[in-house]
């Protein structure tokens, strides 16, 4: 009996020790895959098939380490430095990355990015071409990643965030596809220099407070490109730094870990359980993992010959992680040196064959291109010398671009002239651009059917009896109602939560919806806006406050750099339905009263934004947007919470149209275009402008992004023959950018009598009290004046 049990167990052992070195030299064959992968990708580079070139060489073997535990469900939000851990996750191959290198297009060919992005820049998909969320929480999900230095911290803290919020309401629970009782984790990478940003520290503080699982492993080969960690961290340790973060018994914040990244066995044995803490806690942990090393540098822009000592290099290579975990395999016996060499063979030939296939797939359509062009420049049929050259430059290239192609037909369309041999060519010509305009300009914004664009517009409707409230009671009502119908909307923010903001619009409404759907966050936009970009990427409805416009510039770089460009960069795989919610134009003061329009509309391409004039009109905005999946800012005006206003009774259904502007007045004499609170200003101006015998037609656009698309400001041109351009912004701002749509785009000129106006404020930020508002900003005597000057030019 005893001797079978014991054979028993033996056989177990056997089994499970070779699971576990087939695991270890599945580990290393990645890594090694990952290297080769590096060092051809360089080569490539250097002899010009690509243009730049960034790689994970050096942190191969922590990557390995970290993929083990990267489950369906989680979330990475990274940098670019990680292809290793994208390859053992099964999220990429070797192919796919050189197709990306290779700037290829086609997006069977560059899964993450159709070529828009630099390599080493992943994503994976999380909507349907129907903008319908996947099943995420049977995923492993790759926000698409960015360049900018700690960009990916503001939006790891909603990721990890969002399971926090799946876990403790209750009511999210049938959101299957979505999360698993927010159990996901979400695994940030950064590199050591990069947590010298202010994004890495707002970042792990609020994680600390929050209390949500995210996992940031640090990347420390001790540099940032040329700059020595001397440079970067107190106390030249990035752990050491943040240790009065360090959770201890009874109190919140984040456990930290000490880790080699050559020390595959090490970081496998802290990992398992420490990982499986974070999600079982939800308390976050820091992993320092220190001794990297970058065999080839930074990037393909320059040698780190230049700025590392040649004992650093020298220990670089001795401390290179795959030659130590290769070291420690043949230590412990778990393959001999004939199998390594296998797998390094192996590894090489398939990188080599990987990257060949890329090549060929992305040349193969730009040699047909180029077929097809000069067939078709042939039949200029002209024995114009230059015509013929440029066709057998054309042919003779090896690397065509698309570029070439465009260029060739161009020129010779120019030397061709005007004649009906051209006309094939032209259309050509023009079926070409159209197409790569799709490919290389398209997608800023949802363009199917979760465009904003495409919500189906319905009126407000008033009841006869219909009661007049503030402006702020309609909001309430409004989220009141907002939050009983969808349970997958969240509002928070600096004061949104107690007191239900300060102009109460969410007033006693967390006490009837709960802490986990309205409530108070520190004082740190960068990471509100980072938790609505976690939130958002995760299913859900985020409204997320910056208590006033002027605090946006604090918010504005992950709005900029990360939820305007996602959908873009993801080629639309991926959507971040944010609604940023704001309040501002005129209060008091130089912080209080900014109304930084053209800051906001050139940063936040790839928003909409909303400059309701009333609270009424912000409602049917909300709704609109929460129909789609396009991120917006909502820019309220500070002073219309306290005016009267007249309370819907389809508050919920109201849907007002994007770029459709609203003619408040009519009128013949003057066309005057504004939003947000300029619009009460101008209306007392038009008053007094009325007994002067002069017709002013007001025209309130409504939204800035998108502007007029239907080009109705020009139908009240071609009446009144004059018109300005009157906001709050600083001269040159959003009034200028007003103009130019409708001069240039709309063909506006051809119909002034006069010449057109814009009137702003000042440039300096307003001063403050009464008369450093009037005298600061439009009062409705400088509308008064510059129209009468209109009048009598
Ligand atoms: C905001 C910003 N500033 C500067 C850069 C240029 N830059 C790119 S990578 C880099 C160094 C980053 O070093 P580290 O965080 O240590 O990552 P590593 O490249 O060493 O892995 C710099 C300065 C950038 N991309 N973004
Ligand atoms: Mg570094």
């Amino acid at each position: 009996m005893d001797t079978v049990y014991t054979g028993e167990a033996s056989l177990q052992e056997k089994l499970s020790f070779e699971k576990f070195r087939q695991e270890v030299l599945s580990d290393y064959q990645f890594a090694c895959e990952s290297r080769e992968t590096s060092l051809l990708a360089r080569k490539e580079v250097l002899t010009g098939k690509a243009k730049f070139g960034i790689f994970g060489d050096g942190k191969e073997v922590p990557q390995v380490a970290m993929a083990k535990f990267f489950k369906p469900g989680d979330y990475r939000a990274g940098y670019y430095r990680d292809q290793t851990f994208m390859f053992a996750s099964g999220l990429a191959t070797s192919e796919q990355y050189f197709s990306q290198l290779f700037s290829d297009a086609d997006i069977n060919h560059d899964p993450f990015s159709a070529g828009r992005q630099m390599n080493s820049h992943f994503a994976t998909r999380i909507t349907d071409e129907n903008g319908e969320w996947l099943d995420l929480a049977n995923r492993k999900n790759i926000t698409s990643d960015m360049a900018p230095t700690a960009s990916q911290m503001p939006r790891a803290v909603g990721l990890a965030f969002a399971s926090k919020v799946f876990r403790n309401n209750k009511e999210l629970n049938n959101l299957e596809h979505l999360s698993n009782n927010g159990n996901e984790i979400c695994f940030c990478t950064i590199g050591d220099a990069s947590t010298s940003e202010g994004h890495f520290w707002e970042a792990v503080n609020a994680v600390g407070v929050m209390q949500v699982p995210l996992a940031i492993f640090i990347w420390d080969d001790g540099y940032g490109i040329s700059v020595p960690t001397k440079y970067q961290t107190t106390k030249g340790s990035i752990s050491a730094a943040l240790q009065g973060l360090q959770k201890t018994p009874g109190t919140n914040g984040i456990d930290i870990y000490k880790l080699k990244g050559w020390d595959y066995a090490g970081m496998c044995e802290v990992l398992e359980p420490a990982i499986q803490k974070i999600r079982d806690t939800h308390t976050p942990a820091v992993f320092h993992i220190e001794e990297i090393t970058q065999p080839q540098g930074h990037s393909t822009s320059g040698s780190h010959e230049r700025y590392k000592s040649p004992e650093r290099l020298a220990w670089e290579r001795e401390w290179d992680c795959n030659r130590k975990m290769r070291e420690w395999i043949l230590e412990n016996e778990l393959a001999d040196e004939h199998e390594l060499v296998e797998i390094e063979l192996t590894v090489k030939r398939h990188v080599k064959q990987s990257k060949q296939n890329a090549w060929d797939k992305y040349i193969a359509p730009l040699r047909e291109l180029v077929a097809t062009a000069c067939g078709v420049l042939n039949k200029l049929a002209t024995s114009n010398p230059d015509i013929i050259q440029i066709i057998h430059e054309l042919e003779e290239n090896k690397e065509p671009l698309r570029r070439d192609v465009l260029k060739a037909l161009a020129s010779a369309l120019d030397i061709a002239g005007d004649n009906e041999n051209t006309i094939e060519v032209k259309n050509y010509y023009s079926k070409l651009r159209a197409e790569y305009a799709k490919t290389y300009n398209s997608l800023l914004y949802n363009e199917g059917p979760k465009s904003a664009l495409n919500v189906t517009p319905i009126n407000a409707y008033y009841e006869e009896d219909a009661i007049t409230v503030n402006g702020y009671e309609v909001l309430n009502h409004y989220f009141d109602e907002l939050f009983a119908a969808n349970k997958k909307v969240i509002a928070f923010g600096e004061d949104v939560g107690l007191i239900g903001d300060v102009n109460q619009g969410f007033s006693g409404l967390q006490k009837k919806y709960g802490e986990q759907r309205i409530f108070d966050t520190g004082i740190r936009e960068l990471t509100i806006i980072g938790q609505g970009i976690g939130l958002a990427f995760r299913g859900l409805r985020p409204i997320a406050e910056i208590q006033y416009l002027d605090y946006l510039l604090y918010g504005l770089q992950p709005l900029s750099d990360d939820v305007c460009t996602t959908h873009f960069r993801t080629v639309g795989q991926q959507s971040v339905p944010l609604i940023v919610r704001t309040r501002g134009h005129r209060l008091e003061g130089i912080w209080h009263s900014g109304s930084p329009m053209g800051m906001a509309i050139n940063a936040l391409r790839g928003m909409y934004v909303c400059v309701p004039r009333n609270m009424v009109q912000a409602v049917g905005m909300y709704n609109t947007l929460l129909q789609s999946n396009d991120p917006a800012l909502m820019i309220e005006s500070l002073n219309g919470y306290r005016l009267k206003e007249k309370l819907p009774s389809n508050l919920l259904a109201y849907s007002l149209p994007l770029g459709v502007p609203e003619i408040i007045t009519e009128g013949t004499d003057v066309t005057i275009v504004s939003y947000g609170s300029m619009l009460r200003i101008i209306g007392e101006a038009v008053e007094s402008l009325t007994k002067l015998n002069i017709s002013c037609e007001v025209i309130d656009v409504q939204t800035l992004l998108p502007f007029d698309i239907h080009h109705s400001i020009i139908e009240s041109l071609k009446k009144t023959n004059r018109i300005i351009f009157i906001d709050e912004d600083v001269p040159g701002g959003a009034a200028a950018y007003m103009f130019n749509k409708v001069m240039e785009e709309q063909g506006g000129y051809k119909w002034l009598d006069v010449a057109p106006r814009t009137l702003t404020s000042q440039a300096h930020r307003p001063s403050y009290g009464s008369d450093g508002d009037y005298f600061s900003k439009p009062n409705v005597e400088d509308v008064i004046r510059v129209i009468k000057e209109m009048m009598a030019e």
